[in-house]
């Protein structure tokens, strides 16, 4: 199965954008399309026993393709030069040693070059943008933020044979089944035309174009735009890709009219028990507990709405509405939907976020955070476990021991928390 070596040209200019995205991307739709910089998709060199092994597997896994309505043609088409791919592993198994702060994250997602880059790809696919948006109802600024935040418009959609990573993937069995799925989805793409094996490229988990689709989102998601009876998620022309995302987030309950969010300002001894996700209120409730918008002035009856504090009490407030979990369903990351949102309001011509980040703080290490669960969990305030990821159960258990010992109750995790419970 020698299959010739392709070098394809990448740019590696685009490399920096959300290589160490924070967050919980396992929850994702597409939960492993970002990791760090795609590679050149030249046949690696892989011992004969892994590449016996791997035949075998391809082999087996045949006949599930076939009992889900893949056809012998299909198969032949789309396997001939599949390959196991070392790399696609090493990235699977690569996780970054430090978590990046929020602010540190947003100042390379939402840079000046990424804002000024967004509004020149809005006035150059405007006209489209604006068929988009009567149809979708989503924001033309939307769809080309996830599309900045993506692929950086365009520029990185990754140059990897997609097949032979998710078969590489499936078969290393790690989260084989999520990847088997894949496979399957992506063989049934390949079926229906709209792509062949050769021009189905992606990241190296499989997320595909302009706006990262892995193939079960496409197969539900992807919409032809254009016309030409394919949905082209993969060619120069953004188009279909762009649709496709307003679709996805159309379908994933976006609300026409409705901001992701309004950064506002709390009042003085406002109850920090009553920021998350889990307490909504109308704005007017809200403003009557004396928040306000941060640059002034009341919040617009948008519907139900959390306070969101992304990094504390210390740091910028939110006022986030339902299309911010419209968006999360793109990728779940708090960091992710604000990065989308604001990227969104500054392509649309709004200023940076009025009341700055706690800069001196560092985010905990990963040591430092099981650290802190194996000391709330001893007070009492258990935690669950103790994995060094910040999530729910740890959440509950700072806010329940901050309101204990008297602390502004933001459940925010802390170097400054930690001392106090050493
Ligand atoms: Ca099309």
């Amino acid at each position: 199965m020698k299959r010739a070596v392709r070098l394809l040209s990448i740019s590696f200019l685009a490399f920096t954008g959300l290589s160490a995205c924070a967050g919980p991307l396992e929850t994702s739709p597409r939960p492993m399309a970002r990791g760090a910089a795609p590679v050149a998709d030249a046949v690696p060199d892989v011992d004969s026993a892994t590449q016996a092994r791997f035949n075998a597997w391809v082999s087996g896994f045949k006949s599930r393709a076939l009992a889900n309505g893949i056809t012998e043609a299909t198969w032949r088409r789309a396997m001939t030069g599949v390959h196991y791919n070392p790399k696609v592993i090493e990235r699977d198994r690569y996780q970054s040693e430090f978590t990046k702060s929020i602010w540190d994250y947003l100042d390379g997602a939402v840079s000046e070059s990424r804002i000024t880059n967004g509004r020149a790809m809005l006035a150059k696919n405007r006209r489209v943008l604006e068929r988009i948006e009567a149809k979708y109802g989503v924001p033309k600024e939307i769809v080309v933020a996830v599309w900045g935040m993506e692929t950086n418009y365009g520029t990185t959609r990754g140059s990897m044979g997609v097949i032979s990573s998710l078969s590489t993937l499936a078969y290393d069995g790690r989260r084989g089944e999520f990847f088997a799925k894949q496979l399957i989805a992506a063989l049934k793409i390949i079926q229906s035309g709209d792509v062949d094996a050769a021009h189905m490229t992606g990241s190296w988990a499989g997320a595909m174009g302009h706006t990262q689709f892995i193939p079960t989102s496409y197969l539900t998601y992807a919409v032809d735009f254009t016309g030409d009876g394919r949905r082209d998620i993969w060619s120069n022309d953004p188009t279909d890709a762009l649709a496709s995302t307003a679709a996805y987030l159309a379908r994933s309950g976006w609300t026409k009219g409705q901001p992701w969010g309004v950064e506002v300002t709390l009042p003085s001894g406002f109850n920090y028990n009553l920021s998350g996700k889990g307490t909504t209120r109308t704005p007017a409730q809200w403003a009557a507990m004396g928040v306000k918008a941060a640059g002034g002035g009341r919040v617009g009856n948008y519907g139900a709405a959390s306070i969101l504090l992304p990094a504390g009490a210390k740091g910028p407030a939110f006022m986030i509405f339902g299309n911010f979990k419209a968006i999360s369903r793109y990728n779940n990351a708090d960091s992710y939907v604000l990065g989308v949102g604001h990227l969104a309001d500054r392509i649309g011509g709004a200023g940076p976020f009025i009341n700055d980040w706690p800069r001196t703080g560092k985010p905990l290490s990963e040591k430092q955070k099981v650290e802190l669960q194996e000391r709330l969990t001893a007070r009492g305030f258990d935690t669950d476990g103790t994995d060094g990821k910040i999530g729910a159960n740890t959440t509950k258990a700072i806010v329940a021991y901050q309101k204990s010992a008297g602390l502004p109750a933001d459940g925010y995790a802390t170097l400054e928390l930690l001392q106090t419970l050493r």
